[in-house]
């Protein structure tokens, strides 16, 4: 029988845990999410439970051997890190309780490591700091501090952006040519960190690091592939929306978003108006993005893949419908097209690039915006169609794999923690109650960890 005085206590924490997670607001978790969602579900705990018989413990599963990966030789608990909101999200309580018990007792970033500092931000520090707001297990604050403190030296360089590497032991830093990417997609996780810890300079360190970049942009308002963050100048001014740049975009767009942040509304509106100018391409095969030399606009290769993909979602979340429906159905045409999704094609030919396909996200995540603000069942049907792919051509007896080829799906002993953190995640929400996640209140970090402003 319950006490009065347990009963107090049950529903103080109950009224914590419900604060928290923002379930009046922004974040429902659903008892009985319907018949697909459960069946994604099931993917995950499939997933999963490969990753808790062979790979338990550390970075990665390989699926094909049977054995497991870990990313620097010592565990950083990458996948579950990255799978624990998803958990949460897919109401899989016991299964977070055990993962966040492994991470409390075992993850430390007391390592002689050199370590890719925007990997570890989106997947550790992204995944942190959502499990933090998810549960209010203050351990996992008290970790995304500590890996955020030891990230830091990563911006002592002239310019203020990044290196992309630094030893998370003795600070010592090394990557001076760096990308887009690596240095701007570190606001979120940084930004949320100084409001939850109080300490400003993680959100100063990622702003100044962005807004050097952007300074950087050319007079026609674009950035290149790569720069050199000791001197500052550009080493390849080929411009574009694929990995190497995307989750720039991505970040100045949610960054104001975020925290309200007028500067980075200005960069947002400024950046994405001169890639919808110079980049976007109405061709004979649909509508998309091409790649272009910063400086003169001019056209430099006609190539797309899965990594582009992750535009109809920044688009939709910014308003630009018209643009985001047009990519989605051309990003869907290139999976219809080759069965499954193709790391890269030529977009003018419809010829493969790069034929593997690494169980990416992005296309899904797309779906998923365009569905939650458009309704339109197209998007569940797309869904549909991804689910298909990826349990005929990826499924292996222990867990998922990537594939080789898409041609053959030949595939690769490889199941990325993404693949957990993102692309079950988005699946699931394209098929969960809408009010599981409230977008206008969440902001959804590039490896999929929501974020809520709840300062
Ligand atoms: C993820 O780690 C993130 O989405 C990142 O922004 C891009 N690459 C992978 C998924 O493809």
């Amino acid at each position: 029988m319950l006490t009065f005085s347990r009963a107090v206590l049950t529903l103080g924490l109950l009224l914590g845990l419900m604060s928290r997670l923002g379930a009046a607001q922004s974040i429902q978790i659903a008892n009985d999410p319907g018949p697909l969602a459960k069946q994604v579900r099931s993917e995950f705990l499939y997933s999963w439970n490969a990753y808790k018989q062979y790979a338990w413990g550390h970075d990665e599963l390989l699926p094909l051997s049977k054995s497991s990966h870990d990313w620097y030789g010592v565990s950083l608990y990458m996948t579950p890190v990255d799978a624990l909101d998803t958990m949460i999200l897919m109401g899989l309580n016991d299964e977070a309780d055990k993962a966040r018990e492994l991470i409390d007792k075992n993850l430390s970033f007391d390592q002689d490591i050199s370590v890719k500092n925007f990997e570890v931000t989106i997947r550790l520090l992204g995944g942190l700091l959502s499990g933090y707001q998810l549960t209010g297990d203050k351990r996992l604050l008290e970790l995304a501090q500590d890996l955020g403190t030891r990230l830091l030296p990563a911006f002592n360089s002239p310019t203020g952006m990044p290196y992309m590497f630094v030893n998370l032991k003795t600070g010592k830093t090394s990557g001076a040519v760096s990308n887009p990417a690596e240095i701007g997609t570190l606001m979120l996780e940084f930004g949320t960190l100084s409001k939850l810890t109080g300490n400003p300079a993680f959100y100063d360190k990622a702003k100044r690091a962005v807004t050097e970049l952007y300074s950087r942009r050319s007079k026609i308002g674009l950035v290149g592939s790569t720069i050199n963050v000791e001197t500052g100048a550009w080493v390849d001014t080929t411009s574009h929306i694929t990995g190497g740049i995307d989750s720039y975009y991505e970040y100045l767009l949610k960054s104001w978003l975020l925290f309200g942040d007028k500067d980075l509304e200005k960069m947002w509106k400024t950046s994405v108006d001169a890639v919808n100018k110079h980049l976007a391409d109405n061709a004979r095969t649909g509508f998309w993005y091409a790649q272009v030399d910063m400086n003169s606009g001019r056209k430099i290769s006609t190539h797309f893949g899965s990594l582009d993909a992750f535009f109809p979602a920044v688009l939709a979340r910014a308003g630009d419908m018209d643009r985001a429906r047009k990519l989605e159905d051309s990003a869907y045409k290139m999976w219809t097209t080759f069965s499954i999704e193709p790391e890269e094609m030529d977009y003018s030919t419809m010829k493969l690039v790069s034929p593997g396909y690494a169980l990416r996200p992005e296309i899904i995540e797309s779906a998923y915006y365009l569905y939650y603000y458009t309704k339109d069942d197209r998007y569940q049907e797309m869904a549909a169609t991804f689910l298909g792919s990826l349990v005929r051509y990826c499924k292996t007896d222990s867990g998922y794999a990537a594939l080789r080829t898409v041609e053959t799906h030949s595939q690769a002993d490889s199941m990325e923690s993404y693949f957990l953190a993102e692309t079950l995640k988005y699946l699931y929400l394209l098929y969960a109650p809408r009010e599981t996640v409230d977008l206008n209140k969440v902001v959804f970090n590039t490896e999929a960890h929501p974020l809520r402003k709840t300062w």
